[in-house]
């Protein structure tokens, strides 16, 4: 695997290089100078093998928009949710150090997915295929993505069972805040669907998940039902999914809707930051459970906002039979 000091050094000489020839896309956005951001926009030329990842360099921080529309929707909409963890969260890139954020598109062949590659360092995003497209374009997916990144340096979560669908939950949780805030939407006017815009013509469904309504995002003959769980009454364990990781995290998933719903105004007002302390606070362990992490969610409501919001996100977590 590619340490991030190499492609830190990698990007550096990128931009030495393009200074140099001075080409078109050399040329610094006008309020670059401004940015303290780092991106930088992969091309992974359709390679589908994870260690010729990131592949070749199409845009770092501060050029200018390239021909690639992919490459641009990739290099914004980063810069759109390190913004948001800046601003709501006083956070810095992914680790608070201001690294560097690498993401390749065109990966693989019609690859219908995006992931965060712990290995790499980075984000990876395919082209889509024929059920799934758009990811770079959709500002939840990026969020999502991008908050795998951020967990491993606030409270990291083994990717397997309740960890793990916490670890997935975390993602949705931050990548739907960061949509409902580009869209300007509330806890009662947001749709609390991800990744709305990555299901293509055709098919019967509206988004990847639903955080309201886990279970109901998509039941398409060809390309099968929403396979997410609502309450731990339909906790059935399995070994598929890394144990369930993005089927079970629907569970969680709907105790912070409930929560956010419930508390009113913008998600990441209330709900938003009882989440971001609890994964700041160092009480959540790598195994942690959803009852762990949601004495935890309560605890941290207590000491930011008071009873009554503990109460609050104790009954969310309640109503999604997460409890004692
Ligand atoms: N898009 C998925 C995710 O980030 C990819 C995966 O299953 N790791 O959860
Ligand atoms: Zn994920």
């Amino acid at each position: 695997a590619r340490a991030r000091a190499a492609k830190d050094l990698e990007h550096a000489l990128y931009l030495e290089a393009r200074a140099k020839e001075g080409i078109e896309a050399a040329q610094p956005d006008a309020d670059a100078s401004k940015s303290t951001t780092k991106r930088s926009v992969y091309d992974a030329e359709h390679t589908s093998s994870e260690g010729k990842l990131p592949g070749k360099l199409v845009r770092a921080e501060g050029n200018k928009a390239v021909t690639d529309k992919n490459v641009n929707e990739a290099y914004d909409n980063v810069g759109t949710v390190l913004q948001f963890y800046k601003d709501k969260f006083k956070w810095i890139s992914i680790d608070n150090k201001n690294s560097i954020v690498i993401s390749s598109v065109h990966f693989g062949d019609m690859y219908e997915n995006a992931f965060w590659d712990t290995e790499e360092r980075q984000m990876v995003f395919g082209d889509g295929g024929e059920f799934l497209g758009n990811f770079v374009g959709s500002i939840d997916v990026i969020g999502h993505e991008l908050t795998h990144a951020v967990t491993e340096h606030t409270s990291p979560l083994n990717y397997q069972g309740q960890p793990g669908a916490l670890n997935e939950h975390v993602s949705d949780v931050f990548g739907i805040m960061i949509k409902q805030k580009v869209q300007n939407e509330t806890a009662a006017s947001a749709d609390w669907l991800i990744g709305e815009d990555c299901i293509l013509p055709g098919v019967k469904g509206v988004a990847l998940r639903s955080m309201k309504a886990p279970g109901t995002a998509y039941n398409d003959p060809r390309f099968g039902k929403d396979p997410q769980v609502d309450n731990m009454k339909n906790y059935t364990p399995t070994f598929e999914d890394n144990g369930g990781v993005h089927i079970f995290s629907g569970i969680p998933n709907k105790a912070f809707y409930l929560a956010s719903k419930a508390f009113g105004g913008y998600s990441w007002e209330k709900a938003g930051q009882i989440w971001w302390k609890t994964m700041r606070s160092g009480q959540v362990s790598e195994n942690s459970t959803f009852l762990q992490f949601a004495d935890v969610t309560v605890d941290i409501a207590k000491k930011e906002f008071g009873a009554d919001a503990a109460k609050t996100v104790r009954k969310a977590w309640d109503d999604v039979g997460v409890t004692r």
